[in-house]
C-alpha cells in the first residue's frame, strides 16, 4: 500500500446554497478520499478573473490520503460532478456549484497533462493563498521557494 500523505485542497463555490455544497463535498472527499486533518475559515471572495454578482465561499482543507496524486484527481472531479457541477469549454471561468482544487502535494513537482501540482496558480490568488494560509502557513511551496505566507503577504493589491 502506498505511504500516506497530505494534500491540501482548494473548495469554492458560488452558485446555491455554497455552505451546504461545500460540507457535502467535504464529507464526500473524507468518505473517498481520505481523513480531513484540518479546515480553514470560510472565506466570502469576489470572483475572480470574471464578473459575478455572486460571492464565492472559498475553504482550504489538509486531507491524509493513500490515492496516487492522479487517482486523487478523479476521484475530486467525480465529486464535483455528483455535486452538479457543469463545465463549459467556451470560457475559462464560469461561475460553478463546486470545484475542488489540488494547491500542494507536500514538496511534490507534478507536471502531467491531468495534473499540475503545485496548482499553476495558486501564487497568484488570494482567494486560495488567504484560506491556506490559514491551515498552512509555512508549508513552502516548492517550485518558488517561499512558504504559503510569504506568497500571501507578497501579492500585489487589486487594481
Ligand atoms: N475559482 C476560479 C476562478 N475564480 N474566484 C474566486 N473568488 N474563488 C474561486 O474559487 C475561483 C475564482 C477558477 O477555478
Ligand atoms: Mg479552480
Ligand atoms: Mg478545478
Amino acid at each position: 500500500m502506498p505511504a500516506p500523505y497530505e494534500a491540501l485542497l482548494l473548495l469554492g463555490g458560488n452558485i446555491g446554497n455554497p455552505k451546504l455544497i461545500l460540507s457535502q463535498a467535504e464529507a464526500l472527499i473524507e468518505e473517498r478520499a481520505g481523513r480531513m486533518l484540518s479546515r480553514s475559515r470560510d472565506h466570502w471572495t469576489e470572483p475572480w478573473g470574471f464578473s459575478d454578482e455572486r460571492l464565492f465561499l472559498n475553504r482550504a482543507v489538509i486531507i491524509e490520503t493513500e490515492l496516487a496524486p492522479e487517482q486523487l484527481m478523479e476521484v475530486l472531479l467525480g465529486i464535483e460532478a455528483e455535486l452538479g457541477r457543469q463545465r463549459t469549454d467556451t470560457e475559462r471561468y464560469t461561475p460553478r456549484t463546486i470545484d475542488i482544487d489540488i494547491l500542494l502535494i507536500g514538496e511534490q513537482m507534478i507536471d502531467a497533462p491531468s495534473l499540475q501540482v503545485p496548482h499553476p496558480r495558486l501564487h497568484e490568488r488570494a482567494f486560495a493563498l488567504a484560506p491556506a494560509a490559514d491551515v498552512a502557513p509555512l508549508w513552502v511551496h516548492p517550485k518558488l521557494n517561499r512558504t504559503v505566507i510569504e506568497l500571501l503577504n507578497d501579492l500585489r493589491p487589486p487594481e
